[in-house]
């Protein structure tokens, strides 16, 4: 499976200042630079981000400003959030752990975990308990009781990225329960390799000077590029947005035809004042095979096409057409009662489709649902009846909206990574492999049910996995206590475990719900490099140091070496070399590689300058080389060919994934679907606007500029509000069956009825560790069902979900989230 990680390790073999300006849409001045330059460049240092790379002003050894790096003609209002983040008042402090653990160990009252009581200890202390839980899990249980959480979001920089450091040194005492897939396209990457031969969904797409030049329809369905592409895996360059803008002039003067298939008015849809075709939440597979079926009554569809490159579309034909076991056509009707579209537009939208070059974009929320596999499957069969798979501005995309994808690549090698693996020919410590029959690695997202449903065998890919009791957790650049869907599930499940270890800079649930508690230093304190572009590789940025680690915090590196001492692997673990030694080594081995193609300074000329850029790369067209000669370039898929319908899935007989797309209903769904009568509105847990999941919630600043009342905004329609008696601005109660939150009502236009928003990473806030706690904040988590999206992925599904809101009542209670733990003595 193709994991980011490993898609950059082949990248790189192969190839507090006021807010920023009202929009980050309005390319900024070269006055402005001009200006924003001349103010003086001594104190000022170079670093870069998720959210771009960023120049700062250092003063009397705070971080006093922030402003974007030259480079970046759209910088995000993210940035604005950096000192706030420094300097948050959540910040983790020192080494701290809970109280009732600190006395009785893995034996402690686990029903007090998330009560936020905190004994304040020291680095020596707190390594050794680590360590010495690491001996007993090993020792007494063995590998299947000791789980590293998937790495999430980590902040940037090839050197100290925080979960290369956690793994290594576990792995270096003894082998672990590991994750497969990810949260992100947890089911878009198990089924696309078997229907286009790769995950597409992290690999590069067809660039977007191509699409302007040839597209004649573009389709964002459920992809939202203009808030999304604010932030990048690698430190981002923004450059899309420049496409993005030349895209808004194109649909002005009509040049192109945009359209959004999108149940909200995204930030897209706004910017570039296209088409918007409202949809039913969840029900996009009916709507494509609504299209699908008037393309082929009207023999629209490209028969050729699908005769030369796809395999199984007379399989498939039979449920399209009804004359199959359901006897159901999927006509455009049918799709209509489903969708909330008039017949009569599903139509016109499948003649308009097939009329000239069509480009189709999908974003990822869709397949973060159950059956999340169908709509991408679907939006391939589709594709493929269009006949455009491979020509220049037509065809299919799935992640346009994903750092910097449709930017072509340099071609460069970007600089590599610290190893989280062990150096070759060592061992760890405990070599035991024995997992007594559970399985060695899990699908990420069935981390919950493997606590409360030990021993369960699940269906997973084809292969049964038996879900392992593990006993000891390790989160170290994620949030498990944001991501993972359920909260008062997952409270359940938690008190299974003996103990568990969070390392974070700052004060989030997960630290909340551990044990040990270690206190790492934000990017901004420590030197590291890292690739500029994710995908576009355009270039090395330096990260230069800002200020030193706050209070008492370290750098990851120093935590885990300061763990392998503790069992003799330090120096082993560190190669012995330091922070600038490694810097350099992966810069080197960097600019060896480039030599000859992109000459680079040696690194300390680059350290000072702070970054290097190479050339732009060559505008490039996706499965291009497919639809030249589909057998010399056959896709990875068991034919070669484009798979309408899968002897291999159609093989595994499961029921929530046939050997075709197939529209299904969901166990709840709004618009008449089950549960709505209780539950009538759609709860979507879209990306924030201004975090990245739960990254910046912690930062005040940015925080003040969209909460209501202190509040996460829960943004609903003005008729939705006005029926329930809710003003924008007041408190609400979202709940059902699962949980219930405060959140500030946000009345938009945006939004249709039946549809409410609260955007994921809204930091979680119980009044305490009871299950069914209120959440005094508005995590979205707390609503969102832990369900597998089917037995093929067993990805995330928390856009499937179904709530009710009423005006809140009474004296709310204050928001718990921030300013960390209650310090208590040890007594
Ligand atoms: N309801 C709902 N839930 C979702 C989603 C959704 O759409 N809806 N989306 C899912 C998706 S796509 C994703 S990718 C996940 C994201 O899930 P995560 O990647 O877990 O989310 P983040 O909030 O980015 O958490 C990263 C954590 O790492 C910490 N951290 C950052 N840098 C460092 C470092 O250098 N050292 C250390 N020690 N810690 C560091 C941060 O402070 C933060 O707490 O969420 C998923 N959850
Ligand atoms: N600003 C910002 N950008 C981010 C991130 C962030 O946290 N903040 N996170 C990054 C990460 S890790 C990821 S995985 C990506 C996530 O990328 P996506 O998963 O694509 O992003 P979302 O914002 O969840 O949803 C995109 C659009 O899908 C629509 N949508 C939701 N459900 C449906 C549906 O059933 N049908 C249709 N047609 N549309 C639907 C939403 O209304 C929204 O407009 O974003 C990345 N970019
Ligand atoms: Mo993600």
């Amino acid at each position: 499976m193709h994991s980011r990680r490993e898609f950059l390790k082949c990248l790189s073999l192969t190839s507090v200042a006021a807010l920023v300006s009202p929009s980050l849409l309005l390319p900024r001045t070269s006055e402005a630079q001009a200006s924003s330059t001349a103010q003086g460049t001594d104190a000022w240092r170079i670093s870069g981000s998720h959210w771009g790379a960023i120049r700062a002003r250092v003063a009397g050894g705070k971080i006093v400003e922030v402003k974007p790096f030259e480079y970046d003609k759209y910088p995000t209002e993210m940035i604005q959030g950096i000192i706030g983040l420094v300097y948050s008042s959540s910040r983790i402090r020192y080494p701290m752990v809970r109280l009732d653990w600190l006395k009785k160990r893995h034996l402690s009252d686990t029903s007090q975990r998330g009560d936020n009581r905190f004994v304040r200890v020291t680095w020596d202390q707190a390594l050794d308990m680590f360590y010495e839980e690491l001996e007993r899990v090993q020792r007494d249980h063995g590998p299947w009781a000791m789980h590293t959480g998937l790495v999430g979001w980590r902040q940037t920089g090839q050197f100290h990225s925080c979960g290369n450091h956690m793994l290594r040194a576990v792995n270096m005492h003894g082998h672990t329960l590991s994750t497969a897939g990810d949260y992100s396209t947890g089911a878009g990457q198990v089924i696309l390799p078997y229907v286009l031969g790769s995950t597409e969904v992290y690999s590069q797409g067809t660039s977007w000077e191509i699409i302007l030049k040839e597209t004649q329809t573009l389709v964002f369905w459920g992809s939202d590029p203009i808030k999304n592409l604010q932030v990048g895996w690698n430190c981002e360059t923004h450059e899309a947005y420049a496409y993005l803008e030349q895209l808004k002039h194109k649909v002005a003067k009509k040049e192109i035809r945009v359209i959004s298939i999108d149940p909200v008015s995204s930030k897209t849809q706004n910017y570039l004042n296209c088409e918007k075709q409202y949809v039913n939440p969840l029900t996009d597979v009916a709507l494509m095979l609504g299209l699908a079926h008037t393309l082929y009554s009207e023999k629209l569809h490209d028969q050729k096409f699908l005769d030369n490159y796809t395999l199984g579309f007379e399989k498939f034909l039979p449920y399209l057409l009804g004359t199959g076991a359901d006897k159901t056509p999927k006509s455009a009707e049918w799709a209509a009662r489903i969708t909330g579209i008039d017949a009569k537009r599903i139509k016109e939208l499948a003649r308009l489709l097939a009329k000239g070059r069509t480009q189709l974009i999908f974003g990822w929320a869709m397949q973060r649902q159950q059956h999340g596999e169908q709509p991408f499957w679907m939006g391939a069969v589709l594709a493929a009846m269009l006949g455009q798979i491979g020509l220049p501005g037509g065809g299919i995309s799935y992640a346009h909206h994903y750092s910097s994808i449709g930017v072509p690549s340099s071609g460069a090698a970007m600089p590599g990574a610290f190893p989280l693996n062990l150096d070759p020919g060592k061992k760890p410590k405990y070599q035991s492999v024995d997992y007594r029959g559970y399985s060695q690695t899990i699908p990420c997202a069935r981390a919950i049910d493997a606590l409360l449903e030990p021993g369960k065998v699940i269906d997973y890919n084809g292969q049964k996995v038996k879900l392992p009791p593990y006993k000891m957790a390790i989160y170290c650049g994620c949030n498990q206590w944001h991501r993972q869907q359920d909260k008062n599930r997952m409270k359940q499940a938690f008190r299974q475990l003996e103990t568990v270890v969070a390392v974070d800079f700052t004060w989030t649930a997960t630290c909340r719900f551990a044990d040990i508690v270690l206190p790492a230093c934000t990017q901004f304190e420590r030197n590291d490099i890292d690739a500029y572009g994710s995908y576009s590789g355009r270039g090395v940025i330096a990260m230069q140091k800002l200020v030193d680690p706050l209070f008492n915090s370290k750098t990851d590196f120093e935590i885990f070496k300061g763990l392998t001492r503790r069992f003799g692997r330090d120096k082993e673990y560190s190669r012995g070399m330091d922070e600038m030694q490694w810097l350099e080594f992966l810069y080197e081995n960097c600019r060896k590689e480039n030599s000859k193609k992109f000459p680079m300074p040696p690194f300390r000329e680059f350290w000072k300058k702070g970054y290097v850029l190479f050339p732009a790369g060559k505008p490039w067209v996706r499965h291009a080389d497919f639809r030249a000669d589909a057998e010399l370039n056959a896709l990875g898929t068991p034919s070669g060919f484009i798979e309408i319908f899968s002897r291999k899935i159609a093989n595994f007989n499961y029921p929530d994934c046939p050997g075709h797309p197939v529209w299904m209903e969901k166990s709840e769904r709004s618009h008449g679907g089950p549960k709505s009568q209780r539950y009538p509105l759609w709860l979507q847990s879209a990306h924030p606007d201004k975090r990245l999941h739960s990254q910046l919630c912690d930062s005040e600043i940015l925080r003040a500029s969209y909460a209501i009342q202190g509040r996460e905004p829960l943004f609903m329609s003005p008729q939705d509000a006005r029926q329930r008696g809710i003003r924008h601005g007041d408190l609400v109660r979202v709940f059902n069956d699962r949980g219930q939150v405060i959140a500030g009502a946000h009345v938009s236009a945006d939004y249709p009825p039946g549809v409410v928003r609260l955007q994921e990473g809204a930091w979680y806030a119980p009044t305490g560790p009871k299950v069914g706690a209120l959440d005094t904040y508005g995590d979205p988590n707390v609503l969102t069902q832990d369900i597998g999206s089917s037995r093929l992925a067993q990805a995330v599904s928390p856009n499937t979900c179904v709530v009710q809101v009423e005006k809140f009542r009474g004296t709310a209670p204050a928001v718990t989230a921030f300013g960390g733990p209650q310090e208590v003595l040890p007594r």
